[in-house]
């Protein structure tokens, strides 16, 4: 980090000594693991600066915003329409958490037999360790997945009743999607309330735009990622997605156009950062929050290529544009309602949908093999699992189901199942 921000941690209660603990373990994983990766493309170089300042400058912008009357929002889950927010001019900032930090404390709480991500997002705060959640003025939950839901109440004691709950139906019936409507009107409201700032139809507009623009951006990049040598390795790929949920969404839409520019230029020379035919795995399940980068480190460290996540951190996130047609603010909330009401996640039923997308990106990305990874005890993701290996068989393309935590514990195992699995696929490798 260029600066010394102690100061600023210490005003935000930050608990020093286990933060500087903590950076240290973050700056060694990612120097192992992103860049000793050989051939990045240049542009990398701007999601490296952010994330060697992912507490210091973006927090320092982050309270520079705030300062100015902004109010920070921060989010789990992909459910909450970030229009709305920026519409007040809030700032979105994703809370969830991708590292084994604070589980002692965290399991004081709740069962031992929780995933993973909602032990780390209670952990990093019962550990003085997330300089983001101390910075944020609304923390919005979801009736998704049960854990989460019981979760958000003990988050709300131990946030000082930060915690705003939407209420996302489990059946997207009708009935579902009218209280769904009727939810995204209600946080609009609760914006307004807390920002002292009105929904214009202008803002609205303006806000749809911006947001669209990020989710082409995505779009853009994940098409890339189809071609064969591909010019970007998965583990790149995931981080801009991750740090989708935390930069200021027109300077990273600006930034992933460039970096599409320059792979596109590879594509036209053939350039990738794997040989051509090397094995091309599709990874599908649960989220895979910052710096969760486990899996990806096993596949691409034993010669295959990942060329796409049927994740929320990806193609979840994306996948579908607003229709920005809409003349009234009323039919904008509508629009942005039915826009959500379109990502496919395991805590509805049924989720049918959620095979169709695995079909759909699997074709386009040209998978050799699908993994689905599930967060060990994300029940959802972890039961759905049987009927993704349905759809891969009668697709005819080999399916491997891991359910793993944050810890490194299991790194051997995971590696050997990996390589068994790539063997498999019988593929060259990019070595
Ligand atoms: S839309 S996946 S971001 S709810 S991993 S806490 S599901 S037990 S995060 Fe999610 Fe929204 Fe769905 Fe996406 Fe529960 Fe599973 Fe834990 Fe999870």
């Amino acid at each position: 980090m260029a600066k010394d921000y102690t100061k600023m941690w210490s005003d935000l209660e930050i608990n020093l000594e286990a933060h500087n603990g903590l950076l240290g373990v973050l700056t060694d994983a990612y120097t192992n693991i992103y860049i000793s990766q050989k051939n990045r493309p240049e542009g990398m170089k701007y999601f490296d600066f952010v994330i060697s300042e992912v507490h210091g400058l973006r927090i320092e912008e982050i309270l520079e915003a705030k300062k100015q009357g902004r109010k920070i929002i921060g989010t789990f889950c992909v459910y909450v329409p970030e229009e709305i927010i920026l519409a007040v001019e809030g700032l979105c900032i994703g809370l969830c958490a991708g590292a084994d930090v604070g589980t002692d404390e965290a399991e004081k709480y709740i069962p031992k037999n929780t995933c993973a991500l909602i032990k780390a997002f209670m952990g990093f705060k019962l550990a003085g360790l997330c300089p983001y959640v101390q910075t944020a003025d609304l923390i919005v939950g979801e009736t998704t997945c049960d854990g989460k839901k019981k979760a958000y109440e003990l988050f709300n004691e131990m946030t000082n009743g930060k915690v705003y709950v939407m209420e996302v139906p489990n059946k997207k019936t009708e009935d579902g999607k009218s209280l769904w409507r009727n939810e995204v009107k209600r946080f609009a409201s609760k914006l307004e309330d807390i920002s002292g700032k009105r929904i214009t139809f202008e803002k609205l507009k303006e806000a749809s735009k911006i947001v669209n623009e990020k989710r082409k951006s995505l779009q853009r990049l994940a098409s890339l990622r189809s071609v064969d040598p591909a010019p970007i390795s998965g583990l790149d790929a995931l981080l801009i997605n991750q740090i989708a949920f935390y930069d200021d969404p027109v300077r990273f839409t600006a930034k992933v156009n460039e970096l599409c520019d320059e792979l596109e230029e590879r594509v036209e020379k053939g350039i990738g950062v794997s040989k051509k035919g090397s094995a091309r795995l599709l990874i599908s399940g649960s989220p895979m929050a910052i710096p969760n980068w486990k899996l990806h480190a096993i596949v691409e460290g034993s010669n295959a290529i990942i060329v796409g996540e049927e994740l929320c951190v990806g193609e979840r996130n994306f996948a579908t544009l607003l229709d920005e047609n809409f003349s009234t603010i009323e039919e904008g909330y509508q629009k942005i309602a039915d826009r959500y009401m379109t990502i496919n996640c395991a805590c509805f039923t049924p989720n049918d949908e959620r095979l169709n997308d695995i079909v759909r990106i699997a074709k386009r990305v040209k998978a050799d093999g699908i993994i689905h990874y599930a967060i060990q005890f994300c029940t959802p993701y972890m039961i759905e699992a049987t009927k993704i290996k349905k759809v891969a068989q009668e697709m005819n393309i080999p399916f491997l189901r891991i359910e793993t935590d944050y810890s490194m514990e299991d790194m051997g195992q995971l590696k050997t199942r990996v390589e068994a699995f790539l063997e498999m696929l019988g593929k060259g490798s990019n070595v």
